[in-house]
């Protein structure tokens, strides 16, 4: 899938809309500052950075971005990620392994829409602590980095838990996010979570109804880490039938699937979480199997925690990108 020279290209995405807690917009500075760049080209990548994607225009005209039903910056969001999907597909379209970085994972909603542009078979491996696939129904926070997965598959009032079949007609025909194509461009046979400890009651309904693989940290420590990668690869080629071996596979890393002692710089931490080497696997093994076209490396927040901790998250962040670049594979 990519093409030689393997070049990456990395999507710096300092955005925050999908959540409230300033700071994670510094995370994708913050990675590049730790000399991300030079440590992708030392594995042999052609590396292309050329900035960080500025969002000031779409800011500046959403400056008032009242919210819609719960949703907090509706049309932000909606918009950032347009933008984001455009520089992801532009990417893949030419055989680059789009490396992005966030910023909250609302940015997801781009990068698997840019990915699933180009490769519309592609299959989605989604690392997290939550299932991020609240609907305009079932969410609390309101928060859309809470929420991308449910926009991406085009969920609505119906999938939600049943008291949402009383949300306002006018909630339900909201649609903020109507550039996402519909029919969506994914579909729930094509996405398997690993890692999730906290899930919303409302999530657990959906996941439940669309029969969504998921390999919880009940799972993890059922199987090991390197069975239930295995089986999450499994899961997505069961009905494969395309020209290569595999399925494509987008790998959406939320730095908080990791435990909270091992990534403690990220808006929403959870213990229980994976291990150093459990986070570093997930990326390995995915790569070794030659069908990694686009990764994600969301969620790191430089202003929480104290300077040592940043520093660990940072390096982490890195660390797990490399990973997912072939680094340890001899
Ligand atoms: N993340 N389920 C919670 C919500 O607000 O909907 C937490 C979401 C966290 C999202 O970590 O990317
Ligand atoms: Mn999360
Ligand atoms: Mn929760
Ligand atoms: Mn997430």
């Amino acid at each position: 899938f990519i093409k030689d020279p393997k070049t990456a290209a990395i999507v710096g995405c300092p955005f925050s809309g999908g959540q409230p807690k300033p700071g994670v917009d510094r995370g994708p500075i913050h990675l590049v500052e730790a000399g991300l760049v030079d440590q992708l080209k030392g594995l042999g990548w052609d590396v292309k950075f050329d900035g960080h994607h500025q969002f000031e225009e779409i800011s500046a005209q959403y400056a008032n971005d009242p919210p819609i039903g719960l949703l907090k910056n509706p049309r932000l969001v909606s918009s950032v990620t347009e933008s984001v999907a455009q520089a992801v597909s532009s990417h893949s379209a030419k055989g680059e392994l789009p490396v992005t970085l966030g910023g909250d994972h609302s940015l997801a909603m781009g990068t698997i829409s840019g990915t699933l542009t180009t490769y519309p078979d592609a299959g989605v491996i989604w690392v997290d602590a939550h299932a991020d696939i609240n609907t305009i129904e079932t969410t609390d926070s309101g928060n859309i980095h809470g929420m991308p997965l449910a926009f991406l598959l085009g969920l609505t009032a119906c999938d939600a838990v049943p008291e949402a079949a009383n949300a306002p007609a006018s909630l339900q025909a909201m649609h903020p996010f109507s550039w996402i194509p519909s029919p969506p461009l994914l579909s729930p046979s094509r996405l398997v979570y690993i890692g999730l400890r906290d899930v919303d009651a409302g999530e657990k309904a959906i996941l439940k109804k669309h029969g969504i693989k998921a390999f919880s940290m009940h799972e993890v420590d059922r199987y090991g880490i390197g069975k239930v990668v295995e089986l999450a690869m499994e899961w997505l080629n069961k009905d494969y039938q395309g020209a290569h071996e595999h399925r494509p596979i987008h790998l959406s890393f939320d730095v908080d699937a990791m435990d909270p002692t091992v990534a403690p710089s990220t808006g929403t931490p959870v213990r229980g979480g994976l291990t150093f080497r459990e986070g570093h696997y997930i990326c390995e093994a995915v790569y070794e199997t030659g069908s990694l076209v686009a990764f994600d490396l969301m969620e790191v927040n430089p202003s929480l925690a104290d300077a040592a901790a940043v520093q660990q998250t940072v390096n982490v962040g890195c660390s797990l990108v490399r990973a997912a670049l072939g680094e340890t594979l001899l």
